[in-house]
């Protein structure tokens, strides 16, 4: 049975697997939870990116590419670009939603058994949170139906108010 959970946290400090970073196309780190990614990983987790960048100059949104995790306490930081909200005619929603299944399937790749998000896009790249939270568990939902090795997948929700969010969205 494949569990999908939802918690109130921080993510850096999560023992699982893998977590995710909602970075940016540069993969150079920045504000918001990419900031604390990167604190907490130290210099290991900016130099892996570096040799991304090197081969392949960056990441677009919606992708996602995969690093290993520095001194955070998981094995992998898989890096994803969300959306920039705009006014949702932009593709926002189709690539929040890639995001998540890109990360899911490198996760996949990687034999990756349990896995973190952070609530991509609803923070810095301004996101409509109630959307995005129906938009992640919908994905996450329609993924784990599928034999893969995902075992767990956790929401890790910074602010309550996207605890409550993400954990009615789960709810139906
Ligand atoms: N653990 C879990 N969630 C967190 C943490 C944490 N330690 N810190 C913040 N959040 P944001 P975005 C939540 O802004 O909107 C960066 O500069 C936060 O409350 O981090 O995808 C990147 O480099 C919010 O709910 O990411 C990009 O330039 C969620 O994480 C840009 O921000 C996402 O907020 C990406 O913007």
């Amino acid at each position: 049975m494949r569990q999908i959970e939802v918690i109130q946290g921080d993510i850096t400090r999560m023992s699982v697997d893998a977590i995710v970073n909602a970075a940016n196309s540069s993969l150079m780190g920045g504000g918001g939870v990419d900031g604390a990614i990167h604190r907490a990983a130290g210099p290991k987790l900016l130099e892996a990116c570096r040799q991304i960048v090197a081969r392949q100059g960056g990441c677009k949104t919606g992708d996602a590419v995969i690093t290993t995790a520095g001194n955070l306490s998981c094995k992998y930081v898989i890096h994803t670009v969300g959306p920039v909200w705009r006014d949702g005619n932009n593709g926002e929603r189709e690539k929040l939603a890639a995001c998540y299944n890109n990360s899911l399937d490198l996760a996949v790749a990687n034999g990756i058994r349990t896995i973190a998000f952070p609530n991509i896009s609803t923070g810095i790249y301004g996101f409509p949170k109630e959307e995005a939270a129906m938009i992640a568990i919908a994905s996450v939902h329609s993924y784990v139906k599928k034999e893969t090795t995902i075992e767990k997948v956790i929401f890790v929700c910074f602010d309550a108010e996207n605890l409550r969010l993400y954990s009615s969205a789960i709810k139906g």
